[in-house]
């Protein structure tokens, strides 16, 4: 019999497998819990080892809710394949049975414009085909629940993200750890976030970037292009970077949009006017076409929708076919698959960014507690999801400032959701009498 003592008001008590806690008057408790009293300040409990209580101390996962909510953006985001003024995610609730809960996100962008999955369709996915087979399982067995999502769903890597985190959030609140802890320890308090500037319009776009500037909110910026000519594009681009100058960097992404000829045109003009990066610059079915402008320029190359996870990383690693990935959480099907395309591209040498698909601050904070987890980021992070959205839908939102983000350290994600934003912003949510009146 072990005896634990000074454990703090509210502290969460962690005990190990096989073990159950005596608390005075009140029976057993077993796996770890919250210890709540209005005492002086401090508890006694006695840790028993009790093997016969294995099988009943398994959590279980017991419930999973998703919710899509539709957030407007704070301006239009024009990309190459579409315009943004509303970012929709899904939200990801899962129940266990010991009465704890872990939340997960999975967005895309612009609908089905960027990729083969919609918030509708991660939604689907996870009720009818995820959900259903996750019931009953071991709520600690993050593993063994990946390995069935796997079999059970073909690709939707984004709906296997939004599941996947929400069972590293459960793990990490239940232990009282961060999900950073739970992938071995931050080695980052804080996280360089880029900005992307896509008004559509230059003279916007440069007084955008000084005034990210002059706040010291970002100083990294990524321009979204691809849906005008070239040339114009190389215009608009030299027009931000002289207004920028040598008090930030530019980057640029083209979702897509060139072909090889304009993509190598493309290349020599943003390279000659000191654009340090270009982001899938051509189809993701063309590796052979990103591989040639890996080689043919000095200018940064950088893999983004190529990437849905470890099997494509290593794909493209595997011919350098670019010198940077765009390391995105929902695109690699999860945090831990997302652990795998790092190591594929720390071992090729291929540099890192962090990438994002626009998540609210949920979704922001999963990736955040990942990336603070590895060593360089030598392109940064474009963590800045909640700041393009009009609402912040978490109690308490993330801190940016000094050009960076601070990674939270609380318990799972660090993060809890304001329970009415989430009520406002549901897609499901119950139309009022004026709202149906005023249709
Ligand atoms: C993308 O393609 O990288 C990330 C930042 C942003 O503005 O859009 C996304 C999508
Ligand atoms: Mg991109």
């Amino acid at each position: 019999m072990l005896t634990v003592s000074d454990v703090r008001v509210g502290a969460p008590v962690h005990l190990a497998p096989l073990s159950s806690v005596a608390i005075a008057g009140q029976g057993y408790r077993t796996r770890p819990f919250r210890y709540w009293t209005k005492a002086t300040g401090k508890c006694h409990l006695q840790v028993i080892e009790r093997p016969e209580e294995k099988a009943s101390a398994m959590t279980k996962i017991d419930r999973i809710d998703t919710i899509i909510i539709d957030v407007p953006t704070v301006r239009g985001h024009v990309l190459s394949m579409t315009t943004m003024l509303t970012q929709s995610v899904v939200l990801v609730r899962i129940r266990f049975s010991d009465g704890s809960m872990g939340w997960g996100e999975g967005a895309s962008i612009g609908g089905l414009s960027y990729g083969p999955e919609s918030v509708e369709s991660v939604k689907l996915a996870i009720d009818a085909y995820i959900a259903p087979g996750l019931l009953g399982m071991d709520a600690d067995g993050i593993a063994t629940a990946s390995a069935h999502m796997e079999k059970a769903v073909k690709g939707n890597p984004i709906a296997r993200a939004a599941v996947e985190c929400a069972l590293w959030d459960g793990l990490g609140r239940r232990t009282g750890l961060s999900v950073a802890q739970l992938f071995g320890g931050r080695i980052h308090d804080r996280l360089s976030v880029a900005w992307t500037l896509a008004s559509g319009n230059s003279q916007t776009d440069a007084d955008e970037a000084v005034q990210m500037l002059d706040t010291r909110r970002h100083r990294d910026f990524k321009l979204k292009i691809g849906k005008r000519s070239v040339k114009q594009d190389i215009a608009h681009v030299a027009a931000i970077a002289q207004a920028v100058g040598d008090r930030g960097t530019i980057r640029v992404d083209v979702n897509q949009a060139w072909s090889l000829t304009e993509a190598r045109y493309g290349a020599r003009g943003l390279q000659e006017i000191g654009c340090i990066l270009i982001e899938q610059p051509v189809a993701r079915d063309k590796l052979a076409a990103l591989k040639s402008l890996t080689d043919g320029y000095e200018i940064a190359i950088m893999a983004d929708e190529v990437l849905q996870g470890p099997a494509d990383a290593m794909r493209v690693a595997a011919n350098r076919s670019a010198d940077v990935f765009a390391v995105k959480v929902c695109q690699s099907g999860g945090l831990k698959p997302t652990s795998d395309v790092i190591a594929i591209a720390r071992a090729a040498g291929i540099d890192l960014y962090g990438g994002t698909m626009l998540e609210s601050g949920l979704g922001t904070a999963a990736a955040i507690q990942l990336f603070a987890t590895v060593p360089d980021w030598q392109f940064g992070t474009e963590m800045f999801g909640p700041l393009l959205l009009k609402d912040e839908i978490l109690a308490t939102p993330l801190e940016y400032k000094d050009f960076s983000v601070t990674v939270p350290t609380g318990p799972g994600f660090g993060v809890s959701l304001d329970d009415d934003k989430v009520n406002f912003y549901r897609r499901d949510r119950p139309m009022t009498v004026s709202a149906i009146a005023g249709q």
